[in-house]
């Protein structure tokens, strides 16, 4: 069932989703309340009001890094003069271990266009694009018919629900870069350049897509704008049950060694053992817990002893990882670190966009460093070269995140797992019968 299974509203995102059924159309999305916050908001709030409902409920942005909606929002030019400003949703989940804005493009199309148009009125954009992973076709289908279906009943396209107001909505798939995810890459794409990331600041809110003011914001913390809107401040704070500072839900995932991999709306400030206990339901085979990865590939491993830390920005961040995304990714005792680590930074390797010299040639050069060590042939000067990458590839020494994300695992793992990467240096390695490694004379 749809809303009954939520009366109290209590999961505003998922509220509507129901996989077995599909996606509601135009109709059914109405008959629930739909387009009601967009329909709020023009008729009978200012473009301020709402920036200030939602920098009072802080919510913080939900594509991994937290930052203040609310104050991202009241950094770009309002008024009368302030020109061409654009909206984009960042849909461009590639982050290995997400898959959450995925469940809420393909089976809530319209909550995210609802919520476009809603957060676009507040920001005066007048043009929107969701720039989308390019895999996910089937988000792309449902989200370009919701579209149509919208801009027919008068939510999107000229004058808007009869006012002055007007906001086109488009969707643009991405081409399959990992890089495309980082903002001003984005950017980049969108105007059909390479996707380097650009200098900031400026920040895109001053100088973003052609130039002008542009907020980009992650599916997920859009989809909450018209639920702020409709509900208030104070009832998105309240949705955290006591768990957390932070208000709201969160969509949280588990994948890797447990048995039941999946996403689900909780209260932000969850524990992570909650997620995989209860939600995911253990371990696979009745393994131990070695590590994980609080969400996504690009933050620090934490230990079985954080699994009762609130799952928030801050309590995680105190811990010496972050959040991120919030799809925490297990790993088993029987499980490599080395390997793990190899399989994380091949991918951050082959992503790099290549712009900086650090990112371009570190990457690889911790690829073949793991990769040594794995087969046994490490000598014990690799374990300093990774341990001096993390630092050479770490914050303020590249142009973007990229490489200081991709070193967050790889100096957890040499911080809590560094006998693993000893027993990998020739000089340790026992080779087993089978092992394609041949140690030196
Ligand atoms: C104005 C300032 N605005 C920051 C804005 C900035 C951006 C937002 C976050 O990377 C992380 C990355 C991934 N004045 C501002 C300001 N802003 N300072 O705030 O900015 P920032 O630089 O903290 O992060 P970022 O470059 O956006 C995001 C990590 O998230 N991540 C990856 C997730 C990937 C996905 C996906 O595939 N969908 O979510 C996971 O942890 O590594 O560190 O808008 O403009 N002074």
């Amino acid at each position: 069932m749809r809303s009954a299974t939520d009366p109290n509203y209590q999961k505003p995102l998922t509220r509507l989703i129901d996989v077995a059924a599909g996606p509601l159309g135009l109709a059914g999305y109405e008959a629930e309340g739909g387009y009601r916050a967009l329909k709020t908001a023009v008729k009978e709030l200012q473009p301020q009001d709402i920036q200030a409902r939602v920098k009072d409920a802080n919510l913080r942005g939900r594509g991994g890094a937290g930052f203040p909606t609310g104050i991202k929002w009241s950094l770009i030019p309002m008024g009368p003069d302030a020109g061409a400003k654009y909206l984009v949703c960042n849909a461009d989940e590639m982050e290995p271990g997400t898959f959450k804005d995925r469940l809420l493009m393909e089976q809530a199309p319209h909550q995210l266009v609802e919520a476009m148009a809603t957060a676009a009125y507040a920001i005066g954009a007048q043009t929107g694009y969701i720039f989308l992973r390019g895999e996910y076709v089937v988000a792309a289908e449902r989200l370009n018919r919701a579209i149509d279906e919208a801009k027919a009943a008068g939510y999107l396209g000229k004058n808007i629900l009869g006012g002055a107001w007007s906001f086109e909505l488009y969707v643009h798939t991405g081409a399959g870069r990992y890089i495309c995810g980082e903002e001003t890459a984005l950017i980049n794409s969108l105007e059909g350049r390479r996707a380097n990331p650009r200098a900031k600041p400026p920040f895109p809110q001053i100088a973003g897509l052609w130039g002008r003011p542009t907020i980009v914001n992650n599916v997920e913390t859009l989809c909450n704008i018209p639920h702020i809107v409709l509900n208030g401040a104070d009832w998105f704070k309240g949705l955290n049950q006591g768990k957390s500072k932070d208000g709201g839900t969160k969509l949280y995932g588990c994948s890797g060694r447990a048995n039941k991999p999946g996403v689900w709306e909780l209260p932000i400030g969850t524990s992570a053992r909650e997620l995989l206990e209860v939600h995911a339901g253990g371990m696979r085979g009745g393994k131990k817990l070695k590590a994980w990865l609080p969400g996504g590939a690009s933050t620090d491993f934490l230990l079985p002893e954080h699994l009762d830390l609130a799952m928030d920005f801050d309590t995680i961040a105190k811990a010496g990882s972050r959040m991120g995304t919030g799809l925490i990714t297990v790993v088993a005792e029987d499980q490599s670190m080395v390997s793990a680590v190899r399989n994380l930074e091949e991918f951050f390797a082959r992503e790099s966009c290549g712009w900086c010299t650090p990112c371009r040639d570190g990457l690889p050069w911790s690829v073949k460093l793991l990769r040594a060590i794995e087969r046994g042939e490490g000598v014990p000067e690799d374990i300093d070269h990774l341990a001096k990458l993390t630092r050479w590839l770490g914050p303020g020494k590249t142009f973007c995140a990229h490489a200081p994300g991709a070193m967050e695992p790889l100096q957890s793992a040499l911080k809590y797992f560094r006998a693993e990467f000893e027993a990998g240096l020739a000089v340790n390695h026992i080779p087993k019968e089978g092992d394609a490694c041949i140690l030196p004379d």
